[in-house]
């Protein structure tokens, strides 16, 4: 063990003693490692508990590392499964995708390629027990809905859309990092965003909201002396959207100041190609930030598909932080692991100077909420304390 007390075991299963060894010595570069010749086996130490991540054979004799990975997700629905393959099947290895598999490493792989895997599955998973922790704290906010002349109000919405602005600043440095671009609407019978754009998908119109906002956004960004990176919400399906990746719309122009949040109460799931949609996204020149961590699904497909540069920790983990030794415990863990794995972390919410100094004092710079500015166009003067 190497600079890590709390990592957990990782356990390493293959029927060849030779790779079993390799695999081992390689890992106990940073974890405790259990070796063993049989799924069966394997199963009953996960049962015990305290596991970080399994790497498996997928060909042995006996139980397969298919039946494994099935076995483990009975138990647990998160604990990342490497499973390693001479003979790469198509069958096997959208088996393995079906029941959640972490990596497909193919042999001949390289050792230190398994360790990164195995150290970054082993990240992940601590990240989704703390989200799971902080869905617990927090009951879900059900979505209202209205379809009464939705067609008609949809229109009056989208001819009163507006977009303000929130700052989001460096405490440690006293300026302002970014600002968030949020989407407003005047009319009173759809008032807040979520319902526009509930009304927009019912419609079929969610393209149009996402553009409009876009251009919006873009205008504002014309006209700003600073170089502050600007953070606009997309809808999951504004991934989907061809002028998103077009490299000649307004905002790919300016893709270097900008950056996509992606909400983690929305899923992927359905979604064609994020990741390649993602990937071209950041060849332009955009960065990633999942929203609202720690208030969602408590799944890892957002964060393993979207390898988020910048992660902000939803409100309702910042609300009364002050307070409460759970809030920050997690969000000081949250925040840590988040950096570790070289991600930037904003906090949003802060309300009240309890809350800001609470989150300083746990090492979260990046701020956002009322204790600095509302959301507002034109945009607000930071309140400093
Ligand atoms: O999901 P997302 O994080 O993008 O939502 C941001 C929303 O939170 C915006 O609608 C914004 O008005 C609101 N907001 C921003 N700062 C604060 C705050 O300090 N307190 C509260 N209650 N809401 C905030
Ligand atoms: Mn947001």
């Amino acid at each position: 063990m190497r600079g890590r007390t709390n990592a957990g075991t990782v356990i390493v299963v293959d029927d060849d003693v030779h790779t079993l060894r390799a695999l081992a010595r390689t890992l106990s570069d940073g974890f405790e490692v259990a070796t063993y010749e049989s799924g069966e086996e394997a199963v009953t130490r996960i049962l015990s508990g305290g596991v970080a991540a399994v790497v498996s054979d997928i060909a042995m004799p006996g139980m397969s590392g298919l039946e494994l990975l099935r076995s483990i997700r009975n138990i647990d629905t998160d604990l990342p499964v490497l499973l390693i393959t001479g003979l790469p099947s198509v069958e096997s290895a959208s088996k393995a995708i079906e029941y959640g598999v972490f990596r497909y490493l193919q042999k001949p792989f390289a050792l230190d390629e398994v360790r990164g895997a195995v150290r970054q599955a082993a990240q992940l998973y601590r990240l989704a027990r703390m989200k799971r922790e902080a869905l617990e704290l927090e009951g879900r906010r059900p979505g209202a809905s209205d379809r009464i002349g939705l067609e008609v109000t949809f229109r009056r919405a989208i001819e009163s859309l507006w977009v303000a602005f929130q700052p989001i600043v460096s405490i440690s440095e006293r300026r302002v990092f970014g600002y968030e671009a949020l989407m407003r609407s005047a009319d009173p019978a759809l008032p807040d965003p979520n319902s526009v754009l509930d009304a927009a998908e019912r419609l079929g119109k969610l393209e149009d909201v996402g553009r409009l906002v876009r251009s919006r956004i873009a205008r504002v960004a014309g006209d700003m002396s600073g170089d502050e990176l600007l953070f606009l919400n997309l809808h999951p399906r504004d991934l989907l959207d061809p002028e998103l990746a077009d490299s000649d719309s307004v905002l790919a122009r300016i893709a270097e100041r900008v950056v996509l949040e992606i909400t983690e109460r929305a899923s992927l799931a359905g979604l064609d190609d994020v990741q390649a949609r993602v990937a071209n996204l950041r060849r332009l020149g955009f960065r990633i930030a999942i929203d609202d961590l720690g208030a969602g699904y408590a799944g890892l497909t957002s964060f393993a598909l979207l390898e988020p540069e910048i992660v902000k920790i939803d409100m309702s983990l910042t609300r009364g932080i002050g307070e409460s030794t759970v809030r920050q415990k997690l969000v000081g863990s949250l925040s840590n692991l988040c950096r570790e794995m070289n991600m930037t972390v904003v906090a949003e919410g802060v309300e009240t100077s309890m809350e800001r100094d609470t989150l300083c004092a746990l090492g979260c710079d990046l701020l956002q909420g009322y204790a600095f500015a509302k959301p507002a166009w034109p945009i607000p003067d930071v309140r400093w304390p």
